[in-house]
């Protein structure tokens, strides 16, 4: 009896194209809503908002030592040959391949190791509002350990901080990615 009561909206026949578009759709709505519930979770967890900071950077960081293998795998990118072209990297490439969206850089300081990505676009807070127990929250933290975590496996020490945050009232979400050290990559061999 239960089904004669849920009727369904005819479904117009669509285009594979369109039906991909709407799977991604879903996929980063559910993506979204699961960050979302995470936090939720942590803040539930641990109580103190700095503690959900430091869980959401290192989860992140955790994504981000992975996630550079599937990055150069499926990039192409050949290494960068320094950090304004590993930045631009980052937000040109890096953020339209998992968040779908592109950041620009800005910022540079005079030796070119410390800049500024700013990100209009956040799919991570569609349906977010922090309530006032929140502030000092950085909600998008994961994202800062991610960049931190990728860039260590390719031999950069970053600190990665945010500036502004669209959740706090900015007009913009803003990183700052300070290079702090490169390790020379050791080759097992040297070529003479
Ligand atoms: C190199 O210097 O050889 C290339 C390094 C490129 C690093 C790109 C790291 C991508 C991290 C993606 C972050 C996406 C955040 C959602």
């Amino acid at each position: 009896q239960l089904s004669a009561q849920i009727s369904m909206a005819p479904v117009a026949p669509r285009s594979g194209d369109a039906i991909f578009a709407n799977v991604e759709r879903v996929n980063a709505e559910l993506f979204t809503l699961t960050y979302g519930a995470i936090v939720r979770q942590l803040l539930t967890d641990l109580e103190e908002v700095e503690e959900v900071n430091k869980q959401l950077d290192q989860m992140g960081y955790n994504i981000g030592i992975r996630l550079i293998d599937e990055f150069l795998a499926k990039s192409n990118v050949s290494r960068c040959v320094d950090f304004k072209e590993t930045a631009e990297v980052i937000a040109k490439v890096g953020f339209k391949m998992f968040l779908g969206v592109t950041a620009s850089v800005t910022n540079w300081d005079a030796d070119g190791t410390c800049c500024i990505i700013v990100l209009e676009d956040n799919p991570l807070v569609d349906f977010v509002e922090l309530p006032d127990t929140c502030q000092g929250l950085y909600y998008c933290n994961v994202l800062s350990g991610v960049i931190r975590g990728a860039l260590e496996m390719v031999s950069m020490k970053t600190e990665v901080t945010w500036l502004r945050d669209m959740l706090r009232g900015d007009d913009a979400f803003e990183l700052q990615v300070k290079l702090l050290k490169q390790v020379a990559e050791e080759y097992p061999y040297k070529d003479d």
